[in-house]
């Protein structure tokens, strides 16, 4: 079956995890992902976090799927001239280099304009135009300085990060979606484009809602869903909410069965209005269906601490799967904390190729995430990341080179 992006050639020149997952992601809807290395080492992940020795860690094997590796020089005359032929035939240059690596290596937007109009460049950088443009930037200062730190974790302590990369992974998808909309709009103008990708702005986009929050709060000097209200009181900034829900239904997570062995054993229970009478019976304090100080949900909101308190009660006496089994009868929203060992062996994910397992030819078989987003008329096979280099005579023939001149370029160190 035909891909979404076949035929679109990907000069993929990124690196850690930014960048990678915006190019696997490219390669799963059918891209051909060509990965430019540095020669004798590569992306640094292929070194990090090694779990066996000399083999490519997993953190490059999960970031890198489906894409082709050549090394080569690039500060060298003759590498430089080989990435010249490459921005020739692909169609976008994807890069993440820390700012003006790209300009510092000879190739600025003039240059590869020169070379070739069409050229989609894309880049992730941590920073948009500003006092802290030239910064480089990781995961974690992109969730603090784009809000996400600041508003996660409990009211009494420190501003806390979050396990999901949203400042790497949710970066390379927001430069994913710009490389495929520029792709488009080169359909009509013929011409390439620069699409940017900031950190700071992609976190601060998945935290949308907290400056939705900052304006209420600032209006009217409360939020009644946070935790804050009404025990606390507000200050300044949209304070850190717990494990309150982000909307307007209230939510929490309590402990289950088992919870004082196991840092898993909890469920995130959300009372819902439209399903309070069920929530009342299922725990057994059908009075409160009618109760005025519990019947609404205005008035309920200065109760909700002693009401999650009389919810957990009940779902201390289930593990959080019963828990989950008997609330979903009445359609009452709820989702069990998975442990990634309890995500890793869950069938259903395995079924639709959320996750996969896939066979390295020097590190054997492995767990990945394969592509969150199903195309019906384009769907992915993961295989597996390529060796260091493991293209690069593959991709000199393609763009012409013969032999001999691959094997005099190796011997001048520029491939
Ligand atoms: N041949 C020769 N040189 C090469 C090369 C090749 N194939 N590939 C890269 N290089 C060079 C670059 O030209 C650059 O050289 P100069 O500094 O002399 O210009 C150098 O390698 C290193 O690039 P870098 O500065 O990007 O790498 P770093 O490890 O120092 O920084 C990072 C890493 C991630 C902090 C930085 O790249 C960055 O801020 N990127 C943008 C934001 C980003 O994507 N962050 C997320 C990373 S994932 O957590």
């Amino acid at each position: 079956m035909s891909k979404a992006l076949d035929g679109v050639r990907i000069l993929d020149f990124t690196h850690v995890q930014s960048g990678p997952t915006c190019t696997q992601l490219l390669a799963w809807f059918g891209a051909d992902v060509i990965k430019v290395e540095r020669a004798g080492a590569g992306d640094i992940t292929r070194e990090q976090l090694r779990d066996i020795p000399d083999v490519d860690s997993l953190y490059f094997t999960m970031l890198n799927h489906n894409k082709r590796s050549v090394t080569i020089d690039t500060k060298n005359p003759e590498g430089k001239q080989v990435l010249e032929a490459l921005i020739q035939k692909c169609d976008v240059l994807v890069e993440n280099f820390a700012p003006g690596a790209l300009d510092r290596m000879g190739f600025t937007w003039e240059r590869i304009q020169e070379l070739n109009p069409r050229m989609i460049v894309a880049s992730v950088k941590g920073f948009g135009p500003g006092p802290y443009e030239d910064c480089k930037v990781y995961e974690n200062v992109a969730q603090c300085a784009g809000g996400a730190a600041s508003t996660t974790g409990f009211d009494d302590g420190p501003p806390v990060v979050t396990g999901a990369q949203i400042g790497d992974s949710g970066t390379g998808l927001h430069l994913a979606l710009g490389i495929v909309t520029a792709l488009y709009q080169r359909t009509q103008t013929g011409r390439g484009q620069k699409v940017l990708a900031a950190m700071q702005d992609g976190v601060l986009n998945l935290c949308r809602v907290k400056l939705r929050d900052q304006q209420r709060l600032e209006r009217t000097g409360t939020m009644k869903e946070y935790p804050q209200y009404p025990n606390g009181s507000f200050g300044e900034a949209v304070p850190r909410a717990g494990n309150a829900s982000g909307g307007g239904q209230p939510g929490w997570i309590l402990k289950c069965k088992g919870w004082e062995t196991d840092p898993n054993a909890y469920i995130y229970f959300i009372t819902q209005a439209p399903v309070w009478a069920k929530i009342c019976k299922v725990i057994g304090k059908e009075e409160w269906a009618t109760d005025p100080n519990y019947a609404t949900p205005a008035a309920r909101l200065p109760h909700l601490k002693d009401i999650f308190a009389e919810i957990e009660r009940w779902t201390m006496t289930k593990t959080k799967f019963e828990a989950m089994q008997i609330l979903n009868k009445y359609d009452i929203p709820c989702g069990p904390i998975l442990s990634m060992k309890e995500i890793a062996e869950e069938p259903s994910l395995r079924k639709t190729g959320t996750i996969v397992e896939v066979d390295h030819p020097t590190r054997g078989k492995y767990l990945t995430v394969g592509n969150p987003i199903k195309l019906s008329d384009s769907p992915t096979e993961v295989t597996r990341s390529p060796l260091l280099g493991e293209h690069t005579d593959e991709v000199m023939t393609e763009l012409g080179y013969s032999p001999e001149q691959i094997s005099a370029l190796r011997t001048a160190g520029a491939i």
